[in-house]
């Protein structure tokens, strides 16, 4: 599976990945734009925006609520753990478009979260940020300065932690190989790092089980899935296998 550019992984100093939803469907957590897609469920303008949230806080926070619940209870699957496992070889990092902590978990270290995190809190006034512990007695739940507390993720329409995005940008030009994994590149401006890392002459590829709108450019596309071919990368570049 990886042999195509086998030369080429061993040599690499940097591996960045970008993932997307579908590196976690493994790991039971609906993609957003699959057939069980979380957005075929509910409209993602009417929930993942901050009109939608000022419309209706309490709809929006049921729905993050009952997917981190769904999150707390997924652990990590292999194609995580591959990607954390590679960092003993190589200098790797993830640029990821999920906000479930998955990456974390598995053990990665540089994660950037351009989407922000589901078990982040923050709130809509003051500059109060917190990790969520515990269950909420009421939704909305209220900060001490009386103001509703939000999700700390990124909504439609919201630009992305301008230091995240940043440093992402950074790594996406400085990588020797870029890894697509598990993402449609349906949303912008995360869609734009694989061109970055395109003009600087990495080398690309993908894995995710559907064509994507960079397919054609890239030097591998896998159609599998992520939990099943990223264990075979480890394997080749810790020479398990040649
Ligand atoms: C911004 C956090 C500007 C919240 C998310 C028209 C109208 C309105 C807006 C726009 C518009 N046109 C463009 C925009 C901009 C908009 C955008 O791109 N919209 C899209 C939908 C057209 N972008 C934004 O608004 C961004 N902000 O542009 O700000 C700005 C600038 C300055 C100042 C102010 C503002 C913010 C975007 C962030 C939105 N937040 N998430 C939450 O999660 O609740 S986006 C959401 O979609 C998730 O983060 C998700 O990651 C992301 C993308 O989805 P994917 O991860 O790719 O998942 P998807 O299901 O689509 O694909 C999964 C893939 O995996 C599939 O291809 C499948 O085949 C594959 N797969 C499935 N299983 C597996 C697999 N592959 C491998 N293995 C498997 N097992
Ligand atoms: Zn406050």
């Amino acid at each position: 599976m990886w042999n195509a550019i086998a030369e080429k992984l061993l040599d690499a100093k940097k591996i960045v990945f970008v993932t997307g939803a579908g590196i976690s469907q493994e790991s039971g957590i609906p993609t957003f734009r699959g057939k069980e897609g979380l957005w075929r469920k509910y409209d993602p303008m009417q929930l993942a925006t901050i009109d939608a949230f000022y419309q209706d806080p309490k709809l929006v926070w049921e729905w993050y609520e009952e997917r981190r619940h769904n999150i707390l209870g997924a652990k990590p699957n292999p194609g995580h753990l591959a990607i954390a496992e590679l960092e003993k070889y190589k200098d790797v990092h993830i640029l990821t478009q999920n906000i479930d902590g998955l990456h974390q978990r598995a053990g990665s270290k540089n994660v950037y979260e351009l989407h922000g995190s589901i078990i982040t809190i923050k709130c809509t006034v003051c500059s109060f940020k917190d990790k969520i512990t515990t269950g909420f007695s009421s939704l909305p739940p209220l900060c001490k300065c009386g103001n509703m507390l939000r999700p700390d993720v990124v909504w439609f329409g919201e630009s992305l932690p301008q230091d995240v995005w940043k440093s992402a940008m950074e790594q996406a030009s400085t990588c020797d190989i870029m890894i697509v994994v598990g993402t449609s590149l349906a949303v912008s401006p995360a869609n734009l790092l694989p061109v970055y890392a395109k003009q600087n002459r990495a080398i690309m590829v993908e894995v995710n089980i559907d064509p994507t709108p960079m397919s054609y450019t890239m030097d591998v596309s896998l159609r599998k899935s992520a939990a099943n071919a990223l264990p075979g990368l480890v394997d080749l570049v810790s020479g398990k296998v040649f």
